[in-house]
């Protein structure tokens, strides 16, 4: 593609152009050329977008929610992209193809926009690439993105870093569910979601997070007051989970997502979590470590590329060492050095 026709291109996605979007997407995907000069020039486009990651327990309800969510954004007259991070592996496509049959009502909608990705590759891979996807709907004009991810392991913790407020959701009866994520849990959640209300349980569940989210407030307020006696005592005693002393301190929801209830109240408490984040400073130092992380996954991968053209012919010595005599610490090393020593 010429100059010319990678400037035109992007205009095509910036203007919102469904065609021109999947094809950028695609090419970003396949880390095919010319991406890296599409992402160049889009990410002038980018800082507009609001992206909320929906996260929970597997079959806790979260893509039917997302599903209610597009309705209840597209009823607000916002467009709204989806990225289902899909953790089946490409043999199993089961349950991609169950989730586009769910989210076809919208499939006709030019306001709503909605990819897969699946979790083949490395931890850096994944997050790396959903933030691509991510900044190419942002400069497409995407007032929402909604990122979907099963668990609240590392993955999803990487993937929590990309959204800007990220709801955790569980559905009633899943006490145990709910003390083997409680670990990760406070850490990611913005809002809770406990979804299937129409369910027994709901209460309990309710009352379950309401607890850990007002102990993990003791337990800031504790740290906040510092080792001594006195006055850790009485922050214990004081605090409560109020948004008063300026930190945040996640809501719980109750929602029926097959019926689109609660789903409003939802979007309101993101809403709210989103101010939160412009009023305290919040949001801006997280962009700038999002951006941080960003430079750095793609100077990684850059360099890991550049250099293994370079090293073509040191590897092959090094394995015939390798064989020998010689030992993986040693080889590595010498290679670095190599590298480092070659001139352009
Ligand atoms: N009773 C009830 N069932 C629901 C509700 N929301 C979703 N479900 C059902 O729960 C099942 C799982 O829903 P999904 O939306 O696929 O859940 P998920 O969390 O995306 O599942 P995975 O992506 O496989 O982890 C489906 O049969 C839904 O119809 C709800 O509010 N109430
Ligand atoms: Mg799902």
């Amino acid at each position: 593609m010429s100059e010319e026709a990678i400037a035109k291109f992007t205009q095509s996605v910036t203007d919102g152009d469904p065609r021109a979007i999947a094809r950028a997407l695609r090419l970003v995907d396949d880390r095919r050329a010319p991406y890296l000069d599409i992402l160049k020039r889009l990410h002038a486009h980018t800082g507009r977008a609001y992206t909320i990651g929906i996260t929970g327990t597997p079959g806790a309800g979260k893509s039917t929610l997302v599903g209610a969510l597009v309705t209840a954004i597209r009823e607000k007259g916002m467009r709204v992209a989806v990225i289902a991070i899909d953790p089946t592996s490409p043999f199993s496509g089961g349950a991609i193809l169950g989730d586009r049959i769910r989210m076809q009502k919208h499939f006709l909608d030019e306001g709503v926009f909605i990819r897969s990705v699946a979790t083949r590759g490395n931890l850096g891979g994944l997050s790396r690439s959903t933030a691509d996807i991510a900044r190419v709907l942002d400069a497409a004009g995407f007032d929402i993105i909604l990122i979907e991810t099963v668990g609240v392991g590392q993955d999803e913790l990487e993937i929590a870093k990309t959204a800007d407020t990220t709801i955790v959701v569980v559905a009633p009866g899943l006490g145990d569910d709910i003390q083997a994520i409680k670990a990760g849990i406070l850490e990611i959640a913005d809002v809770f979601c406990v979804n299937k209300a129409d369910r027994d349980g709901a209460d309990a569940a309710v009352a379950d997070l309401e607890q850990m989210i007002g102990m993990g407030a003791l337990t800031e307020a504790a740290r906040k007051a510092g080792p001594h006696g006195h006055s850790a005592a009485m922050a214990l005693l004081r605090a409560k989970p109020s948004d008063e002393d300026g930190s945040f301190h996640p809501k719980v929801v109750r929602t029926i997502a097959r019926e689109g209830k609660g789903v409003g109240e939802l979007l309101e408490r993101c809403q709210e979590h989103r101010a939160y984040l412009e009023k305290s400073g919040l949001g801006a130092t997280r962009r700038r470590e999002r951006l941080e992380r960003e430079l750095q996954l793609i100077f990684r991968e850059a360099l890991l590329e550049k250099s293994e053209e370079r090293l073509n012919d040191e590897f092959e010595r090094a394995y015939e060492r390798l064989h020998e005599k010689s030992d993986p610490y040693t080889e590595a090393q010498r290679l670095v050095d190599a590298l480092l020593d070659m001139k352009e």
